[in-house]
């Protein structure tokens, strides 16, 4: 058997965009609900984020650019200057480091609930359909509700506030940032016909439900440089009750116009989320993989041996990894080794404090 350790170049050097990682395995974005009031990253949120600098390339959790875009308890949020100075804590940490750090930028679109808007507002959405499933707020698990259509007038405010956010993270020291389209959230629900039943220019074709996203890309670009803007698509994830008639073709027809924009890279959940690689009916990944002109970032159940062939097979430029950074905050380093990885528990995934979050030791402490 080959040593994947020793060989892959997993665990070497690679420049993206305007930056140097120090290896091609990726933090995947990672909810935690852990944020204090005012969705202000947690106290703690510098040191998670430290201990896990092994990476070469963090992407921090998922943050609401605004109050609407929240749809969970104690997310944080990219919409002000408290929050901004809670990132900064988190990303000299993380520079002190060595590693890299991007914010993935989020608005849940329909997955939220009246207790979690301003004022106790409905959820927004491309249409009023409501999503199978429970919104977990502060007080527990609440079914949710249909949503308010978006009105066409709304949708250049909402565009305003991703320019506006990508602009803060950078603020706040953040080395670039990743747009949210996958996973069924607000741009993902205007993609896929399933959420999207407009019939103006923002729905039906193809073209009309790519708009929103395309001019999301087009506005935080015209803010910071595209080397420092990734994606996030989820193709054929179920997730957040989303689908679609093709994806095959919708998929296609969106890396392809993202090569306009020179993005830094296109980062894919391989799959279901969180779920199986495989996907009925089929889809091909190396078709968005072969489109896209800048890295790919694969996505979704791998271990060493299969990031390992997706760099021997050139399948993928990086590997991100999620849930095992949970309980591994060296992560890199255990794989190097071939150590065990250890299993986080689920009790303490989202919500709390130190317990489930900083307290997973590395396999040498200091
Ligand atoms: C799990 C729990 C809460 C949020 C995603 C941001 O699916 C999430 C998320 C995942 O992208």
């Amino acid at each position: 058997m080959t040593d994947t350790r020793q060989t892959s170049d997993l665990f070497k050097p690679v420049q993206i965009g305007a930056i140097q990682l120090k290896n091609r395995i990726a933090m995947a974005p990672l909810t935690r609900s852990r944020a204090q009031a005012g969705d202000i990253p947690s106290e703690l949120a510098p040191e998670y984020y430290a201990q896990r600098s092994g990476a070469g390339l963090i992407i921090a959790e998922a943050t609401q650019i605004s109050p609407q875009g929240k749809g969970y308890a104690f997310t944080p949020g990219i919409y002000n200057d408290a929050q901004v100075a809670g990132w900064k804590k988190v990303t000299d940490a993380v520079h002190a480091k060595g590693s890299r750090i991007f914010l993935q930028l989020w608005h849940v679109g329909r997955i939220s609930h009246p207790e979690l808007q301003p004022d106790g507002a409905l959820p927004v959405a491309p249409s009023a359909i409501k999503p199978e499933g429970n919104a977990f707020t502060e007080t527990g698990f609440k079914p949710f509700v249909t949503p308010r259509a978006l009105e066409l007038s709304e949708l250049p405010g909402i565009v305003e506030q991703y320019r506006t956010a990508a602009q803060l993270a950078i603020r706040a020291g953040f080395d670039g940032v990743e747009i949210h389209a996958a996973n069924g959230y607000l741009l993902d629900q205007f993609l896929r016909d399933k959420t999207n039943q407009r019939n103006d220019a923002y729905g039906g074709s193809i073209e009309n439900r790519a708009r929103l996203l395309l001019e999301v890309v087009q506005a935080v670009t015209s803010v910071i440089p595209s080397e420092r803007v990734g994606i996030r698509l989820s193709p054929t994830s179920p997730a957040n009750d989303i689908a679609d008639s093709n994806p095959q073709a919708l998929f296609s027809y969106v890396v392809e116009q993202l090569n306009a924009y020179k993005l830094v890279y296109l980062h894919v959940v391989e799959g279901a989320t969180g779920g199986p690689r495989e996907v009925a009916g089929g889809f091909d990944l190396q078709v968005l993989r072969n489109l896209f002109k800048g890295i790919y970032i694969a996505n979704n159940g791998y271990d060493l041996d299969l990031a390992a062939k997706a760099r021997s097979s050139n399948l993928a430029d990086l590997v991100a990894f999620g849930r095992p950074w949970i309980a591994n905050p060296d992560l890199v380093e255990r794989l190097q080794k071939g150590a065990e990885l250890a299993n986080f528990n689920p009790d303490t995934l989202y919500g709390g404090g130190a317990k489930g979050y900083t307290d997973y030791p590395a396999l040498h402490a200091g």
